[in-house]
């Protein structure tokens, strides 16, 4: 640290210059996230120094938190579906893989996965020390309908299920996983992380979630389409009654117990979730999905043309191709088996597409 500050202006030329290293999120194709949307700026900003950590001190924010779990609740098939912010996917896999580990009662516990899941179970697991048993991937890069139960036993403690996967924007089988989990009584999660905030306004998209009965818990993210500011992520429990299992207690804050992972959360990017969702609608987020989805298509038919077929036909806007090169001056990922991933994020429009398919045919 310095033992003289120094003033507004050389402080904030120094920041512009740290910026400009920043990518814009123009050419970016490979990002889950995606600029905010301007409501979320303006309602974070009004929320930007509230605590959620400490919700009694904030009942104002705390009581929007409780909106927004609300407001996805019914948006997920279940209005009383108890839940709270978190930072994101991973936290909200985290803390559903803790739950289960606590309601399962078992000693030996082990947690079944599709080999599609974020790599965010492989950190929960080694920190809660669970068993993780992963189940291969069908043609369609969805978990195995036919090698599930060959993974399950008596010390399954967690199904995880994923409606949009990361990596080929597909949806896992979560139907035939609700009836497993039903009839077995074990935990099933949904991680709909990015497809939470997609399929629900998609005409015939795949049930995923709580309208199916064997599903428990979801993570569902406002950060990534939902178009929020970061961090913002969300995790919807079927039975807010489950939440007793990870509460410990808190003696000196205004409520004297607390179920979180984090102490401080913040209520800016709440209200910023919130905002967005308010404002936009069911009829204003399906028109930013449909536009993410028509883009998706162009790109998908666009590579096509170029003889760079998509390795499986999307449910949601991530789309991989059999590709190995990359257009100049774009920003792609990799899947683990090669393929080039894009995801039409709402940044991405049909401009952006033509001008990346013109860089393509060049490459
Ligand atoms: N579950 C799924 C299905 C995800 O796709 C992700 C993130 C997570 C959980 C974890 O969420 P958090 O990162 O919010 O904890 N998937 C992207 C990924 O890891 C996130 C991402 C976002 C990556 C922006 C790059 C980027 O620029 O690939």
């Amino acid at each position: 640290m310095q033992k003289k500050g120094c003033s507004e202006e050389e402080l904030f030329s120094f920041l512009s210059s740290v910026k400009k290293n920043d990518r814009a999120y123009r050419k970016v194709l490979s990002s889950m996230c995606t600029i905010p949307h301007p409501v979320a700026v303006r309602a974070h900003n009004m929320f930007i120094e509230t605590n959620l950590g400490d919700p009694g001190l904030f009942m104002g924010t705390a009581s929007l938190e409780a909106l927004l779990v609300e407001r996805l609740g019914s948006l997920l098939h279940y209005k009383d579906a108890g839940g709270y912010s978190t930072s994101g996917g991973t936290e909200s896999n985290i803390q559903a893989l803790r739950i289960a580990r606590e309601t399962g009662g078992k000693k030996f516990p082990n947690v079944v996965v599709p080999e599609s899941a974020h790599f965010s179970f492989e950190k929960a697991c080694e920190i809660l020390s669970l068993e993780l048993r992963t189940v291969p991937s069908d043609s369609e890069f969805r978990m195995d309908e036919n090698k599930i139960e060959d993974y399950i036993d008596k010390n399954t403690v967690c199904i995880v299920g994923v409606a949009g996967t990361t990596e080929y924007g597909v949806v896992d089988p979560i139907s035939y996983l609700s009836d497993i989990a039903g009839d077995r009584g074990i935990f099933l999660h949904v991680d709909a992380a990015f497809g939470g905030l997609v399929l629900p306004f998609i005409k015939n998209s795949p049930d995923f979630d709580f309208k199916l009965p064997g599903v428990s818990c979801i993570s569902v993210d406002p950060h990534k389409m939902g178009m929020s500011t970061i961090p913002a992520g969300c995790l919807l429990v079927r039975d807010p009654s489950v939440f007793r299992s990870t509460e410990v207690d808190t003696p000196y804050l205004t409520v004297h117990k607390e179920c979180t992972l984090c102490g401080t959360r913040p209520g800016g990017s709440v209200a910023a979730a919130f905002a967005v969702l308010e404002y936009l609608g069911e009829e204003g987020m399906k028109e930013v999905v449909d536009r993410c989805m028509k883009n998706t298509h162009k790109l998908i038919l666009g590579m096509g043309e170029l003889g760079y077929p998509v390795a499986v036909r999307p449910t949601v806007n991530v789309a991989s191709f059999l590709c190995d090169k990359t257009p100049k001056g774009w920003q792609v990922s990799r899947t683990r088996a090669g393929h080039m991933r894009t995801v039409c994020m709402p940044h991405i429009t049909e401009d952006v597409i033509d001008e990346f398919l013109k860089d393509a045919k060049e490459m």
